[in-house]
């Protein structure tokens, strides 16, 4: 376990191959019941690079007309996102610190050329709930800045298999993915990687 800036915990190495591959497959049917869309950039339309679904009672969405948003269906299927798995429910509790499950998972798939400027998460009404990452598959290089968009940035790479927890300050830090380096893992037999993210996103009753 690892302190980063701003109250950031990495986990290098969390999961070990198997429990990847299990992810994977968990994934893989998630994808099924709710296929990949390609979100689009508020007001330009501009299609973002990387592909998502989500799982869980609410999903994170973008297009041009509506913007960033939670809604409890999928954009293009109209239907609700798949239910969280139990697995990843475990892994939350095993690491969030947090003492109310998570209501959303974004699944972020990233091809050799995809990448994500750098953004703050804040379209959530709880920010005291941590937001957890898991990757899967190729490595990337991944940015973490500070909580004003001018602030210093340090980069680091992030493998399959790491965890992090973003809770306190870094709660709101700006972040980012610079590139993904293909080739560099055999979990996906197409390449390319997948993000998991955990979160909360209304306050507890
Ligand atoms: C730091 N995803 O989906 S995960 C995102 O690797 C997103 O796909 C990236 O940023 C990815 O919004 C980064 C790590 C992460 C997630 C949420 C954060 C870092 C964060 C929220 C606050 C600060
Ligand atoms: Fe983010």
């Amino acid at each position: 376990m690892k302190l980063l800036a701003n109250d950031a915990r990495f986990l290098p190495g969390h999961l070990d191959r198997e429990a990847q591959q299990a992810l994977v497959k968990t994934i893989r049917d998630v994808v099924c019941e709710s296929p990949l869309f390609t979100p689009a950039m508020p007001k330009t339309g501009r299609p973002m690079s990387v592909r998502m679904t989500n799982c869980g009672t609410l999903g994170w969405v973008t297009d041009k007309e509506r913007g960033y948003r939670y809604q409890a269906h999928h954009p293009v299927t109209g239907r609700p996102w798949p239910t969280l798995p139990q697995s990843l429910l475990d892994l939350w509790r095993d690491v969030a610190g947090y003492p109310h499950p998570p209501q959303a998972c974004l699944v972020n798939f990233y091809d050799a050329d995809a990448r994500m400027g750098l953004h703050q998460d804040r379209d959530e009404k709880d920010f005291d709930a941590p937001v957890v990452s898991i990757s899967l598959g190729d490595t990337c290089r991944f940015r973490l800045g500070e909580t004003s968009r001018t602030g210093r940035t340090t980069s680091f790479k992030l493998h399959s298999g790491d965890v992090v927890v973003l809770r306190g300050r870094s709660r709101l830090a700006y972040h980012g993915v610079d590139r993904i380096y293909p080739g560099t893992s055999t979990l996906l037999k197409q390449g390319g990687r997948i993000n998991l993210t955990l979160r909360r996103v209304t306050k507890p009753d």
